[in-house]
């Protein structure tokens, strides 16, 4: 950890406000605790309103330059951003690791997301393509373009705290936009590590300050300036859907534009055709992996009742088998969750469950003695419930894995369905006519459905986000790019002639 800031240059109290290069903040100064143990690894000074603005005007200035460079330029402004990451790799995502517990190989991966993402913004740079139209008038040719936005507000969560930056930036970047990040103040060493490698590229091209900018600081002094501030036509926001309600309205008072990825509370179908070998890796990489701490993490499994007996079996013989500790070490699984409030949230749904009517059947203590001693650690949980459970409708951000059993494929998908996010679902079936069943119109109603892959890891290039409540908008791969850019349609009049649209005539005599 101290290598990559030693590395980067970033020694002492950290500035908490950057763009480009970093700001004498003046704002309050925060601890980042590890949840390994609880000791603190870094110290920042928070933005406060007056660099909140200056970081927003550069940011606003460097746009009227930024977007005159055309998009393949940008797009090798990028291609070097990626090469800087995959050069710090090892060491950004030991930080991530480090700083919200996730395991080495967790972290390192998600530095890795943020290279693939970097990559398909590259290409992506010399397709920003639209689309041309046929004019109803003779001699007139209309075609549709996409221009940059303007600067975008981006604001992440803890559980991915450098990746889910990254999907947004290298696309806004290579849109044109330039960004303001607003990280999760539970990982800010994460966020300004990442930053300070962005901005070591900028620099090294002569670029002026403000195409890229990051503020640390508390919700009202940073986080609600940010949704209300009319310069800013975008803001993205990935967080929980409490979270993505406030950002929703305040952005919508102004008429600006929010993509939000909010909670996910993903279901696993398990058909009595399924591969259970299969399926129970899925469950288990998808429920434990990052401590339950996705929002692609798996939460409900619905499974056949013929095969229930057997699923639930090898899921307990599983969970017995995950190693629980320092996630720097060797074989371990599974990490702390990021702090105490979040193991007494987790404590307090599994009360509440238990009242509803649910049963553990493995997990959920709260670890304690040698290697323990933060009080973040926590055996994962399997608890046997009815459908109807009402806490089963609420995403609770822990290892908790819910088995429900299921009679057929309609139920299994109108339990599925049943909740009121929408972010990830997956069915383990060998039949083509189930998982085809649940691929239609009436099937899974989230924004990713999986055929025997689990719920979590999803690849960069898709578009990623989900429905309900968990928000609608789309980040990452596929066109997700068109949310970044503002589209213009031109009609041309090449003729010499002035016919109107829809026959109408207006002759001035
Ligand atoms: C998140 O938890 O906010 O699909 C993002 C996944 C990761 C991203 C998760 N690629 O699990």
């Amino acid at each position: 950890m101290k290598s990559i800031l030693d590395h980067l240059g970033l020694t002492g109290v950290l500035s908490g406000a950057g763009a480009g290069t970093w700001l004498k903040t003046s704002g309050i100064t925060i601890q980042s605790l590890s949840p390994i143990n609880g000791k603190t690894i870094g110290q920042v000074r928070c933005a406060d309103s007056s660099d909140y603005e200056q970081v927003v005007q550069k940011a606003v200035q460097a746009f009227r330059e930024w977007r005159t460079v055309p998009a393949p330029r940008r797009g090798e402004i990028v291609r070097q951003i990626g090469q800087a990451l995959r050069e710090h790799k090892q060491e950004l995502g030991a930080l991530v690791s480090l700083e919200v517990g996730k395991i080495l190989t967790e972290g390192q991966g998600e530095v890795q997301e943020m290279i693939d993402i970097a990559d398909f913004a590259v290409g992506q740079a010399r397709m920003l393509y639209g689309l041309t139209m046929h004019s109803e008038r003779p001699g007139h040719r209309m075609y549709e373009q996409w221009h940059p936005l303007g600067p975008v507000g981006v604001i992440s969560a803890f559980n991915f705290p450098v990746a889910v930056w990254a999907w947004n930036a290298m696309i806004a970047l290579i849109a044109g936009d330039t960004v303001i990040w607003k990280p999760s103040s539970k990982a800010p060493l994460s966020a300004i590590a990442a930053a300070e490698i962005a901005f070591r590229v900028l620099r090294k091209n002569s670029l002026p300050d403000g195409i890229l900018s990051l503020l640390i600081g508390g919700r009202d002094d940073i986080g609600e300036t940010l949704l209300a501030d009319k310069r800013l036509p975008l803001i993205s926001a990935t967080g929980s859907v409490a979270m993505g309600r406030r950002v929703a309205v305040k952005v919508a008072e102004r008429l600006g534009r929010s993509l939000l990825e909010l909670g996910g509370n993903n279901a696993v179908i398990v058909t009595a055709q399924a591969d259970l070998g299969l399926a129970v890796r899925a469950i288990v990489f998808g429920a434990v992996g990052t401590a339950g701490q996705r929002c692609t993490t798996t939460r409900r499994v619905i499974a056949h009742k013929d095969i229930y007996p057997d699923l639930r079996t090898a899921l307990i013989k599983a969970y017995q088998q995950i190693t629980i500790g320092n996630p720097l070490k060797k074989g371990i699984l599974m990490g702390p969750l990021i702090d105490r409030q979040a193991v007494e949230n987790m404590q307090a749904t599994l009360v509440q469950v238990q009242k509803q009517g649910g049963k553990i059947l493995f997990g959920g203590q709260v670890l304690t003695g040698k290697g323990f001693a933060s009080g973040t650690y926590v055996t994962p949980c399997i608890c046997e419930v009815p459908h109807d459970l009402p806490m089963l409708r609420e995403e609770t951000f822990a290892p908790i894995l819910y088995l429900i059993s299921c009679t057929d494929l309609a139920e299994a998908i109108s339990f599925q369905n049943d909740v009121p996010q929408g972010l990830s679902s997956a069915i383990f079936t060998r039949n083509l006519l189930e998982s085809e069943a649940f691929l239609g119109h009436t099937g899974s109603d989230c924004g990713i459905a999986n055929v025997n892959i689990g719920t979590s890891g999803a690849e960069i290039g898709g578009a990623f986000g989900g429905e309900k409540e968990t928000g609608g908008g789309r980040e990452a791969g596929s066109d997700a790019w068109r949310a970044y850019m503002r589209r213009q349609t031109n009609t041309i009049n090449w003729s010499t002639e002035l016919p109107l649209a829809q026959g109408i005539r207006f002759d001035i005599a």
